[in-house]
């Protein structure tokens, strides 16, 4: 018989206790093929239901999409910039014909223009509330900025659609590790009053790894 050992990813609060077989399953999954299918910027757009899908959501320049290229190991799968507003519809990927990862536009971003913000808040709502196949909304939160406004309407809609929604802090390697911890704990203290929430908090970083391999095991156990 195999044993499996097990790999206590230990942060001060939250321990969570990843097998070394479903960290094997996640690599193996995320090495494999991730493409993208399309960029849905009506409803009538989106692809048929019937798949599990993930969505990455979170205030404009949070690392959306560098985390979804992090994850998957290919740097230009999902287009970054430096100036937010870069995702203007939902981006969908097919990672192994198992899942589908939806990249989000941000929000919370003034410069665009009014009725373009209209639109992409009614666009995101609709399909936040209303699909079927959204297993687990992640949201990314900048670990120096913490949860904002937009932040908490979302989770508030999130709420009340009865979406499961998690937390993930990016760009970890520009908090130090006490204001990290902090700020997790700040979260924790607020999400854990949210019935949607999942209590675990996700602290990582695209550009040096951290986290990325645990999130991806998280991410698979959505799969198919
Ligand atoms: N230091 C650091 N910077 C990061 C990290 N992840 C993303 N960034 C930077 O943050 C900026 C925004 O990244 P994106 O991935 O385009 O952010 P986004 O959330 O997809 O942005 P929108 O599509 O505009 O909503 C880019 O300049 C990235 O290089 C990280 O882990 N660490
Ligand atoms: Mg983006």
């Amino acid at each position: 018989m195999r044993s499996f050992r097990a790999k206590a990813l230990q942060d001060d609060k939250n321990v969570r206790i990843f097998m070394e077989q479903d960290l094997e399953t996640a690599r193996k999954l995320f090495a494999g093929p991730c493409d993208f299918v399309l960029g849905v910027a009506e409803l009538e757009q989106l692809p048929e239901s019937g798949r599990p899908e993930v969505a990455f959501a979170g205030r404009s320049n949070a690392g959306k999409s560098s985390l979804i290229n992090a994850l998957t190991g290919r740097n230009t799968l999902a287009k970054t910039s430096a100036t937010p507003g870069r995702t203007q519809q939902l981006n969908y990927f097919d990672l192994g014909g198992v899942l589908y990862m939806v990249d989000m536009p941000g929000y919370g971003y003034a410069k665009v223009s009014k009725s373009q913000r209209y639109d992409w808040n009614k666009l995101i709502k609709k399909y936040l509330c209303g699909r079927p196949d959204l297993q687990c909304v992640f949201i990314l939160v900048d670990a120096r900025h913490g949860l904002k406004e937009s932040d908490d309407e979302l989770m508030k809609m999130l709420g009340e659609a009865a979406v499961p929604f998690r937390i993930v802090l990016t760009k970890s390697d520009k908090a130090k590790g006490p204001e990290l911890e902090k700020m997790k704990a700040e979260i924790e203290e607020k999400i854990g009053k949210l019935p949607a929430a999942i209590p675990e908090i996700s602290a990582t970083s695209a550009h040096e790894g951290t986290g990325i391999e645990e999130l991806r095991a998280v991410i698979a156990g959505y799969a198919d």
